[in-house]
């Protein structure tokens, strides 16, 4: 069969940027960099096929020139002439999906459609659009294998369970339970990284020389915080990858100098990380790696973040989200605000730069946003990130506020808009947000 695989684009929506003062504007994300692990995992499910995997949000780096997406989705399917197309989605690039599927049914009708990814695992339902054939929850790659296998054979997509299909009227849920398949362990799949050689030059990251790319150690996460979406993803569990199959791939990819750890909380069993990086540094690997840490987790154990810093941990994404304990515990987040100054010091006494990003929730007053200044000046990271709290459809949070949202365009949906009415008016809101990214002056993206 010949699968087509798309990445989709980015948003273009950020009203934090469209309403920052011009000081303020350079500091701002305005582009997360990376290739798309999860369509990497789906090509190396069917990698016996013909696959093409397609990176947009890297052409589009690549060529800022570039054609619309209507054009390129035609051109590729008119060159390759896929069988199945193939496309991801988290929630702000839904959209992208719908619009890739509906470009390449134009230009071949007999093109059958399958999404996959965390909204449609979320809300699969929320994924019926006419352009959608079938949707893949989960992590799905022997899903999408048996999708495959039965398109060859000519078989009836009834005959995959787990799956979604299209019937015109609404999506409805195929019979039967899916194969298990255990993603992090004995079913774990390496990536497909050959095929982005094209985009690599756009795969780096705070002004790194070298190409990063993206190697997940574990799924989920065990923590339950309201606003986050990858414990409902995992519903709550937390699986981890083996030292053996980590050093694997470690040592498959010397094109990529950066590691880029895509877990959503990389030291949750602490033995397991002092294990790792003893067969890191026992193995002579040199990589910088990247990856998230909780402060708390810093705070109470800085023996495993020196350990980790011997063996290249270079950067760390660290959740600070609130300088108030009201508003972490609200959260569920289940770490005090006071290990934040603890972690920063660790961090800094490892050589580690920080990421340290706080959450906006819409009813901050200019009261809230001058105590936050005052606290994040106080506690200086190399870079700061402040982005809006925002009901991502899934979640705990989604839920408890409902009602409040006022805006329902996924386009939004990606931390830089609020979807709720806010205290301050809306511009001012978003420009307090803007120049609160003038506090601390990270100059590009992780
Ligand atoms: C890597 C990553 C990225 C990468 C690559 C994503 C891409 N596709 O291009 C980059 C850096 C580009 C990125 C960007 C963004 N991201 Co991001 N990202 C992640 C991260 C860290 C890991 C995702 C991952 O690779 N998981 C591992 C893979 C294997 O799992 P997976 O993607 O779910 O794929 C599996 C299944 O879903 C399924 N599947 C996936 N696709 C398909 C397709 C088919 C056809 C099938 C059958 C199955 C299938 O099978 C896969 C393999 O098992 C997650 C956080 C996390 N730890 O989960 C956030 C996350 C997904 N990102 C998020 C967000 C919001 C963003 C941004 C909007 C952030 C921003 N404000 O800018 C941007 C979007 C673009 C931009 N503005 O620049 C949110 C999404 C929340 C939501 N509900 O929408 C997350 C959950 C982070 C968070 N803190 O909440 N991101
Ligand atoms: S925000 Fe971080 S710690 Fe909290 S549930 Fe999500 S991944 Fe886990």
């Amino acid at each position: 069969m010949k699968i087509l695989l798309i990445n989709t684009p980015r948003s273009p929506e950020n009203r934090i940027l469209e309403f920052a003062p011009e000081a303020a504007k350079p500091f701002i994300h305005k582009r997360l960099i990376g290739p798309p692990l999860g369509l990497m995992t789906i090509a190396a499910a069917v990698k016996d096929h013909d696959v093409l995997l397609f990176d947009t949000k890297g052409e589009f780096d690549l060529s800022p020139e570039h054609p619309s997406l209507a054009a390129l989705v035609n051109k590729l399917v008119l060159e390759f002439r896929p069988d199945i197309v193939g496309s991801t989605a988290i929630t702000s690039e839904l959209y992208y999906a719908f619009e890739i599927f509906a470009e390449a049914k134009k230009a071949d009708s007999r093109i059958i459609s399958v999404l996959g990814g965390l909204h449609p695992t979320l809300l699969p339902y929320d994924c019926f659009h006419p352009s959608v054939d079938v949707v893949c929850p989960g992590q799905s790659p022997h899903v999408f294998r048996d999708v495959v296998d039965a398109l060859e054979r000519r078989d009836s997509l009834e005959s995959v369970p787990g799956i979604l299909l299209n019937h015109g009227s609404g999506l409805k849920r195929t019979a039967g339970k899916p194969r298990i398949w255990d993603s992090a362990d004995a079913d774990y799949l390496m990536p497909e990284r050959a095929p982005l050689k094209k985009w690599i030059s756009t795969y780096k990251v705070g002004g790194s020389p070298d190409p990063s790319t993206y190697v997940y150690t574990s799924l989920g996460c065990p923590y339950k915080c309201t606003f986050c979406s990858i414990w409902p993803q995992f519903k709550g569990k937390y699986y981890q990858r083996t030292i053996d199959s980590l050093i694997t791939e470690l040592h498959s990819i010397p094109d990529y100098p950066v590691v880029r750890f895509a877990d959503a909380n990389t030291v949750v069993d602490l033995g397991f990380m002092e294990s790792l990086f003893d067969r890191i540094l026992d193995e002579g690997i040199h990589k910088t790696f990247i990856m998230d840490i909780r402060a708390d987790v810093a705070a109470m154990h800085p023996g495993i973040i020196s350990k980790m810093a011997k063996g290249g941990l270079k950067v760390v994404i660290c959740g600070f989200e609130s300088y108030r304990d009201e508003d972490l515990k609200k959260y569920r987040k289940d770490s005090p605000a006071s290990d934040i100054a603890k972690a920063i010091k660790v961090f800094h006494d490892n050589d580690i730069m920080i990421r340290g990003n706080y959450v906006i929730p819409n009813d901050y007053s200019g009261d809230d946003f001058n105590a936050l200044e005052d606290y994040s000046a106080s506690n200086p990271v190399v870079y700061a990130g402040y982005t809006i709290l925002t009901p991502m459809p899934g979640t705990v949070f989604y839920s408890q506020v409902k009602k409040q949202i006022t805006d329902h365009d996924y386009l939004k949906y990606n931390f830089f808009n609020s979807v709720m009415k806010t205290t301050l008016p809306y511009e001012k809101f978003h420009e307090r947000v803007g120049s609160l990214w003038l506090i601390k002056k990270g100059k590009d993206v992780i």
